[in-house]
């Protein structure tokens, strides 16, 4: 009887080491991960601003390309000079990135943005963490903006 409890229980230690170390596995992975977004959302931001037109009007971004890099966070600051409406409609660019909030006048927006219209005189920040590597476009979807030339390119490198 003894010897046999023995046998089991030293059959068994490999098994519960095993267990343990999964485990272990399991319950790390997920705090693991609160700590990196955690880390990501505490980095300072770099800040960026892009003019939507500009007070002669003219159908462009500026700058109307912008290199970031994946797993940084950003401050983009979105103004209009001009004097009428426009979209900066990044749809892609927009899914890929973790929206923290974007804050205009005394609102503050928190989660998924894909687009964002400025009245004259308008100004926006959005504050993203970006994710996923890739080249994006921008545009503005108003009927002839984008054929005049209110287009841009957000790259995300690694
Ligand atoms: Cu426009």
């Amino acid at each position: 009887m003894f010897y046999t409890s023995q046998y089991v229980c030293k059959g068994l230690r490999p098994f519960i080491l095993q267990l343990l170390v999964y485990l272990t596995f399991i319950c790390a992975t997920p705090a693991m991960a609160a700590n990196t977004s955690g880390s990501l959302l505490k980095q300072p931001a770099t800040e960026i601003t892009v003019r939507l037109s500009n007070p002669a009007n003219e159908l462009k971004f500026e700058p109307n390309h912008l290199e970031l890099v994946a797993g940084k966070r950003y401050q983009l600051r979105l103004t209009n000079p001009s004097q009428q409406k426009h979209y900066f409609t990044a749809k892609d660019f927009a899914d890929s990135i973790w929206t923290q909030k974007v804050e205009a006048g005394k609102v503050e927006i928190k989660g998924a943005i894909h687009e964002l219209e400025l009245k004259p005189g308008a100004e926006a920040e959005w504050v993203f963490v970006t994710l996923k590597p890739g080249n994006y476009g921008l545009r503005c979807p108003i009927p002839g903006h984008t054929e005049a030339g209110m287009t841009g390119e957000i790259v995300v490198t690694n």
